[in-house]
This record gives structure tokens, sequence and C-alpha cells, in this order.
């Protein structure tokens, strides 16, 4: 480091130090002086950035997982495969996106390239591509399809493109990187605004036995050139993976983690306004952001989850699946149990043979999105009296950006709901507003019978939504306490519904 650089970064950290707690950032630095109160004060401060919020805003996305794979009916091909076989007879990109949105869903990723790396697109990086099948006589290219039927329908378009190459020659060598980069620049050059970029995890052997080294670092440079809206998921700095391919998140799910592999000097410098670290450490624990955590943390980062699942056993289309689709309950209770604790949920719905969403998948998902809009149609609790002054109805108004929130100093808080008739509810909705931070470490849900407060609900994390079910519960006065906070606890929107029958 030369010495202006030194002298920004101490100046860089004397501001941090006295100002971190007031700017918004998706990351913090510890310092070696730092108290437990600071360290706390530190976490509750951060905050997810422009794309990341809009990210965690979208609550439902799903992946289309197609390609060669869906014509052998395997679930990882190994490369080998003849271009000739990919032959979707009435391919319907259109039909995905309507399906996906008559869902609910927000934004699509389409399988570009899996691990066979045969690509949907026709790219100049490899033959292994649909400009060899017959489909469309080799003039046909299914990202495109699918990005031109996002952006009709107004929702959200990312790529999915797998770093692990099981047919590409150079693959476990340096030129594999500068052929990566060329595929990324296609796709993020070719088809207009890509909203996420997903880097999947999986890393095996080349056709030559070899294993890749990636150069994540340059990658993510190139998306945020590209498309520095793009949120960059899963072995990328924006979103992590929940831990789990089975739809259901923590319960106590933390949006700040711990990082120790931030690159400090280019953050305080201010150069790396844009993180790009690579994800870290055991994601399948039951806790990564408690206090406990992050104490020992040498910097904390907004690293919000996301929870993939697929509608089908499989994450490619096989026709012995088409009885084993998720039913709307079963998609219900992973409705529940990832946007409900605080995460994205990524439903994978994949096309089948013929290129379009197979009938009992599409009936399942419709089924589903009636459950979910019935039951949250009327919040009943909003026609309570409230008992936290005038900025309390900010809470049912629907609106996320509006919040309520108590003095500066308290990390508790009592709202009491006073309604002049009975409701009956089973649900809880609670929305922390995420973009001053996550804060909400316990609360409870209570309902008053006679003269005593019964308990209905207790939950840790609340983050961007939290979603709690239990028995009907009928009352008048209704009770919610915040008993522990990292700073002054916010609330975006409470809610209290009765679940929709099937
Ligand atoms: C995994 C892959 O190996 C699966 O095939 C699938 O794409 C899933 C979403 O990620 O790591």
């Amino acid at each position: 480091m030369n010495k202006n650089n030194l002298i920004t970064l101490a100046f860089a950290l004397l501001c941090n130090t006295m100002f971190g707690q007031e700017t918004k950032e998706n990351y913090a630095l510890i310092q070696p002086g730092d108290t437990e109160k600071d360290i706390i004060t530190k976490a509750a401060n951060v905050t997810p950035s422009p794309r990341q919020l809009r990210w965690q805003q979208l609550e439902l996305t799903a992946f289309f997982h197609f390609g060669i794979n869906t014509f052998t009916d395997k679930e990882w091909g190994d490369g080998t495969e003849y271009p000739q076989i990919f032959y979707p007879t009435a391919l319907d990109a259109k039909q995905w996106v309507i399906t996906a949105k008559n869902a609910g869903i927000k934004q699509v990723i389409i399988t570009a390239k899996h691990h066979d790396g045969f690509c949907l697109w026709p790219t100049k990086t490899t033959s292994h591509s649909v400009a060899n099948s017959p489909w469309k006589e080799g003039k046909g290219d299914v990202v495109k399809e699918v990005a031109d039927a996002c952006r009709a329908y107004g929702i959200g378009f990312g790529i999915y493109l797998s770093p692990w190459d099981r047919n590409a020659s150079v693959y476990g060598t340096d030129t594999y990187n500068d052929f990566f980069v060329e595929q990324l620049t296609e796709l993020l050059t070719r088809y207009g605004r890509v909203d996420e970029v997903w880097f999947d995890g999986a890393n095996g052997e080349g056709p030559n036995g070899k294993k890749q080294v990636y150069d994540f670092e340059r990658w993510y440079k190139l998306i945020r050139e590209l498309q520095p809206a793009a949120t960059i998921a899963i072995m990328g700095p924006d979103v992590r993976w929940a831990g789990t391919e089975s739809g259901y998140g923590r319960e106590t799910e933390w949006s700040v983690v711990p990082a120790n592999n931030l690159d400090l000097t280019e953050i305080a410098l201010g150069s790396q306004r844009d993180l790009a670290f690579k994800p870290q450490g055991d994601m399948t624990g039951n806790d990564l952001g408690s206090r406990e955590k992050i104490l020992n943390a040498k910097g904390l980062v907004w690293y919000p989850a996301e929870t993939d699942v697929s509608i089908r056993p499989g994450w490619f289309y096989h026709a012995e699946e088409d009885d084993k689709v998720k039913a709307p309950e079963k998609l219900l209770d992973i409705y529940y149990s990832s946007v409900g604790r605080n995460g994205v949920l990524l439903l994978n719905i994949p096309p089948d043979k013929r290129g379009v969403i197979y009938e009992n998948d599409v009936a399942n998902l419709m089924a589903w999105k009636k459950l979910i809009t019935e039951t949250f149609a009327v919040n009943l609790a909003s026609k309570a009296r409230l008992t936290i002054g005038s900025k309390g109805k900010l809470i049912f108004d629907q609106d996320y950006d509006t919040y309520w929130t108590t003095g500066k100093n308290d990390t508790t808080a009592v709202i009491e709901l006073r309604l002049k008739e009975n409701i009956t509810f089973d649900v809880l909705l609670l929305q922390e507003n995420i973009s001053v931070g996550q804060r909400i470490e316990r609360f409870v849900l209570e309902y008053q019978d006679g003269k005593e407060w019964k308990e209905i609900a207790k939950g840790t994390t609340v983050g961007y939504k939290r979603l709690i079910r239990f028995d009907p519960v009928t009352a008048n006065k209704v009770r919610f306490r915040i008993l522990s906070s990292r700073l002054n606890p916010t609330l975006s929107e409470f809610g209290l519904y009765k679940q929709a029958q099937p």
C-alpha cells in the first residue's frame, strides 16, 4: 500500500468509527477496541444494498431448469450428449412466464447452462448448444425467448450459468476462466437487463479429469460492470444459500452474518462499495448470525437467505414425476417456512419435453396462489385502536416504506390492540423495515382471556417478513411484545389473518 492509500485508509477507518453507526452500508468492520454494545449496534445498522433490497421484496422467484437433461431424462448430464436430441416440440417461454406471474412470482431464472455444458443460447464459445440442435433449425435461442417474455409481462429475469462444465475441453485450465467470461459477456450484453446471476457451488471434474479453480472475483467484476443492478447469488456476494434444498428456512434467520474474509482495506478505501467476497464457512447450521456468532467476527455483512426447492422431486422434468408435483398445501407450508422466515423463495418449475410447464404443475401453482391471496386479503387487526401513538397506524398502511419505531434507546416495546368486536385469526404477519437494519431478536404475541394475558405465539427474528401460524384464537384484545432488539425496533407492517380453507 502506498502512503496516500495509507492516509486514506486511516481517514476511512476514523470515519467508520465516528459515523459508522449512521452511514448506510451493507457491511461493517469490527475494530479491535469495539465493545459488545458497539458490535451489536453496528450489526443493527448494517442495511441491504439497493439491489439486495429490491431482491428481498420480490419474495417469490422461480427457477426454470430446462436443457439437454430434459431430453435425456437425467438430473446431471456428463457433457457427451448430442445436441441433436434437444428438440422441444412446442416451446413456449411466454407460457412459463405467465404461469410464474399468475402464481405471484416476481422474477425467474433460466438455466442458461447446467453442468453438462449445453448452452440454451447460440454461443460463440462452444458447439454444445441449441445452435446445433434441430429446434428451430438451429436458429432458436431459449434465453432470448425467456428474457423477452419477462420483459413483455413485467417480471425480473435472471440467469443460472453453471461454473462446473463437463463438456468444455478447457475446463481445468486457466483458459476456462476466459471461456466463462466470454459466456457471461454474451449473456449479460445480448438480452437487456439481467436482475440476478446465480452461481452454483458444484465444482466437479471436467472431461479431462481436472478440477477448475474458479476466478470468481473476475466474474463479479464483470457482472458489476455490465449489469450493476443484478444480484449475484449463492457463490456470490449478494444472496446466500439458506443451506437446504427443502424449501424450509431457519426459524432464526439473521440477514447480517459474520464475514471474516472481506478485503477490509479495499472496503475502507471506499474502492469496493460493491463487495466481492466469496461465501465461506458453514451455511447449514441453525445459527449464522446470533450475538454469539457476531461478537467474534472481524466484519459483518448483509447477506440474506434464498431458499430453493423444486416443485417436483427432481430439478429437471421427468415424466415419471408427473404425479409427484408438490400439492398446494405443501407449497403453502414451504411459503410460510421460506418467505415467512425472512427468506426469498426460489421455486423450481421445470418445463417438460414439449417446452411447456406441465398441466399438474400449473394447476397446483394456481391453487397455491389462491390460498395465499385469500388468506392475506383482509388484515383483521387493522381496525384496532393502538396504544403506541399516532405513528402506530403505519403498521397497517400496507406501505412497506413507512414504519413505526420506538424511542432511539428502546430495545423493547409493547403494542396493545383493542378491537370493538372479537376477531378470529390464526396467522401473524410481521415486517421490520430492513432499510434501516434488522433488529428484533425476540417477540411474543398474546391475547386477553378475562383478566389474563395468554401466549399465542413467540419467535426470535423477524427481518423482512415473518409469518407464524397457530390454532385459531378469538379475542378483542391482543398484545404484541418485543422482548429484545439490537437497537430501536421498527415495524413496517403488522397483521392478523384467518387462513383460507383449501
Ligand atoms: C445444484 C445442482 O447440482 C442441481 O442440479 C440444481 O441445479 C440445483 C439448483 O443446484 O447444486
